[in-house]
Formats: structure tokens, C-alpha cells, sequence
């Protein structure tokens, strides 16, 4: 079915004017809906769910209304002291009362409310955005950090499990067309290269979590730049979306993707490598913005692997990219040949400007932290 046909099933008033694409996710499929009455316009966000990725939507969704129903609740008894109203999207049923629609192809769809007067950037150059981004992290992962991780369920197993990535891209290189891929392009040797000199790296988190230094918390999972609504009116961070990846896993998987998307100014898709760096007053200001409300629930042993899941993350994404250019595109969407391997270019060189400032962001996690 199409997305116009999906977008009249939900429980919102009004004759469905059009529909257009929004934003720039790589998995779902995101559109504006816009319906009118004679007195009214009321806008939502329809998507289309990959199954593909989460094999699972029944229990996307029932996460997410689970999350959402405790965080809402928690946003309200916390607003007279709030410094700003916190927003969170809701899920809108169907005008049969369920949270998504199964069209006849498969597909699973949903609708959201909208975060109205909002911008989400697709890189930050301002400090005051980096310390917005990292308050509306740190808000999220505290108010649903009481949430039973046990009531949650585990959407998308393997996520930010980093070993489990190394072994699936050892898996794909047994392929003869990946083996081709390597051959044919310099570029894509040399990425292969800097993968294979930091293999020791990708046990970093889960080695502490089985040593029991790290324990698993309800994470947002996918905390990148372009998830944070900025409010247009007194430019603070409102609002977190994209829900997906709720799931139980270590805050550290969310600080570091906040870091590694944030602190970049050039983005995740240019193309001009020697614009990618990570830029120290925007990781700066991001740090206190997050530290103020996450201060009260780290551990002095979460503390001492900040820094490592800023690199770790940020390699993990390259290697992902990397490992799926080599599969043929098969996860994340792409709009140009090679956008995987330019995207898995832009992360390794992050990662090479972070292990370059190793020292500097170590001091500034010590004397905020
Ligand atoms: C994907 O769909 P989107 O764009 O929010 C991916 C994240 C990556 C991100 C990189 C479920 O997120 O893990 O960090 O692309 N989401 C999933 O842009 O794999
Ligand atoms: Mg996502």
C-alpha cells in the first residue's frame, strides 16, 4: 500500500492534504502528513518501519509506548521546576485503537506527533547547540533511567555490541564480491588497513560490562545530532526522537554517538575529509550540557570509560558503514554509489582526530566530570 493510503488510517481529524518526505534517517522511511479542516491544520510524522532492521516492529512499538508513557508522566511531574517544556512524541493509534498498521505488503507503519517550531541540524557549529545536545541526552537517559530494564525488549539484538560487528565484517570479507570490492579501490584497502590495526579496541565496553564494572540501563541507542529538536524560538533542546532503539544497553553507547555526531562540524556525509575533526569547545560544551543531568546517576567507573566510547562508537559506525559497503548496501540506505564507504571514510578519520586529542578530552571529562 502506499504511504497516502496508510496516512488516512490513523486517529487525527481532518482530509489529508499531502505528504513529503522528512528528514534524513537511514533506516525508516519518514514523512510530514498534513491534514486540514475548515478551521484547522494538523500535522504528524508517518513512518514506515524496516523490518528489514528491526525484525521484530510489534515490540518496537510496545517498547515505545512503554517509554514514552513513563517518560511523559515523568516530564509532568517535573515541569513546574523545569527550566523549559520537555517534549517527547507520542504514539497516535490507528482509528482502530492500535499503535500501527501491517499493510498488505508486510510493512508495518506508525504515526507520531509532531515537535512543532523545532530544527534538528545535521551538524552543529555553535557551542550553545553542543550543550543543548548534551542536556537533552543527559534529561532522556534520566528520566527513563528508572524505568525496569526488564520490561524492555531487546529490538535490534547485537546493537552496539562492537566484537559482533568485527565479526560480521570478518564474515563479509569471506565474500567474492567483497573481495572484489576491496580490490578494485585503494580507498577501500586502506580503510581495511585501519580496521585491522584496531581490533583490540572493540572489546572495550563489553569486556568492563563482563566484568560487572559496567551495568546495562535503558539507553535511547541512536542519540545522533539529527535526533535532537532544537526549539526555534528560545533555541534549547526540547525534545529527543526517533525511539527505535530503546533498549537495554550501557549509556555509554548514547554518549559516545551524541560525541561522535555532535562534535563534528563537517557532518556525517561531506565528503572533504580534511574538514572532519573533533572540534574541543563544541565536545566541551557538550560535556557540561550532559553533566549537568547526568552528573547525579554516573558511576565513578562509567566516568573512566568516557572517553573510550567516544572513540569506540565512532569506529564502530565507520566499521558498520565500512562492513556494509563491502555487503552491498544491504542495511543502511543510500542515495550514491560509494555513499557507504565515503560515510565509513568521514567516521575512521573522526576516530583519528579523536585518538589525536586523546590527552585534551581526557582533561576535560576529568575537570568537569
Ligand atoms: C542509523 O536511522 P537513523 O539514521 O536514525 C542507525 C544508527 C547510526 C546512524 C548513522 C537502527 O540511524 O545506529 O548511528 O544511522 N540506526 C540503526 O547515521 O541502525
Ligand atoms: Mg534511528
Amino acid at each position: 500500500m502506499t504511504a497516502s493510503q496508510i496516512a488516512t488510517l490513523f486517529d487525527v481529524p481532518g482530509r489529508l492534504v499531502t505528504l513529503e518526505p522528512l528528514g534524513s534517517g537511514n533506516v525508516n522511511d519518514t514523512y510530514r502528513v498534513i491534514l486540514r479542516t475548515t478551521f484547522n491544520e494538523e500535522q504528524y510524522v508517518l513512518q514506515r518501519i524496516n523490518h528489514h532492521v528491526f525484525p521484530d516492529p510489534p515490540a518496537v512499538m510496545a517498547n515505545m509506548k512503554a517509554v514514552t508513557d513513563h517518560a511523559h508522566q515523568k516530564i509532568l511531574a517535573e515541569a513546574d521546576d523545569a527550566d523549559r517544556i520537555w517534549q517527547l512524541p507520542r504514539v497516535i493509534p490507528t482509528c482502530g485503537g492500535e499503535d500501527y498498521v501491517k499493510d498488505s505488503d508486510g510493512n508495518y507503519w506508525r504515526a507520531l506527533s509532531m515537535i512543532a517550531s523545532t530544527t534538528s541540524y545535521e551538524n552543529i557549529e555553535t557551542p550553545e547547540l553542543a550543550v543543548e545536545a548534551g542536556i537533552v541526552l543527559g534529561h532522556f537517559q534520566r528520566i527513563i533511567s528508572d524505568f525496569p530494564i526488564d520490561q524492555l525488549a531487546d529490538t535490534l539484538p547485537g546493537f552496539h555490541i562492537t566484537p559482533g560487528y568485527l565479526a560480521n565484517y570478518d564474515e563479509t570479507l569471506k565474500q567474492d564480491s567483497a573481495q572484489a570490492l576491496l580490490e578494485s579501490s585503494s580507498e577501500a584497502r586502506r580503510l581495511s588497513k585501519f580496521v585491522e590495526e584496531r581490533r583490540d579496541l572493540c572489546r572495550i565496553l563489553e569486556d568492563a560490562k563482563e566484568r560487572g564494572e559496567l551495568t546495562e540501563r535503558p539507553i535511547h541507542g541512536d542519540p545522533k545530532i539529527t535526533n535532537i529538536m532544537i526549539d526555534n524560538l528560545s533555541g534549547k533542546g526540547t525534545c529527543i526522537i526517533d525511539l527505535d532503539t530503546v533498549k537495554p544497553g550501557l549509556v555509554h553507547y548514547d554518549f559516545g554517538d551524541a560525541v561522535r555526531s555532535s562534535c563534528n562540524p563537517a557532518g556525517e556525509e561531506t565528503s572533504d575529509l580534511s574538514k572532519v575533526y573533533l572540534d574541543l569547545d563544541l565536545f566541551e560544551s557538550l560535556v557540561k550540557g550532559y553533566l549537568k543531568e547526568a552528573g547525579g546517576f554516573l558511576t565513578n567507573a562509567d566516568r573512566k570509560y568516557l572517553y573510550d566510547s567516544i572513540r569506540l562508537i565512532t569506529f564502530e559506525l565507520g566499521l558498520r558503514f565500512f562492513a556494509d559497503y563491502l555487503a552491498g548496501d544491504v542495511y543502511f540506505k543510500t542515495t550514491y554509489d560509494g555513499q557507504n564507504l565515503n560515510r565509513a571514510r568521514v567516521q575512521f578519520a573522526l576516530c583519528e582526530s579523536i585518538e589525536t586529542r586523546e590527552g585534551k578530552m581526557r582533561e576535560v571529562l576529568e575537570n568537569l566530570g
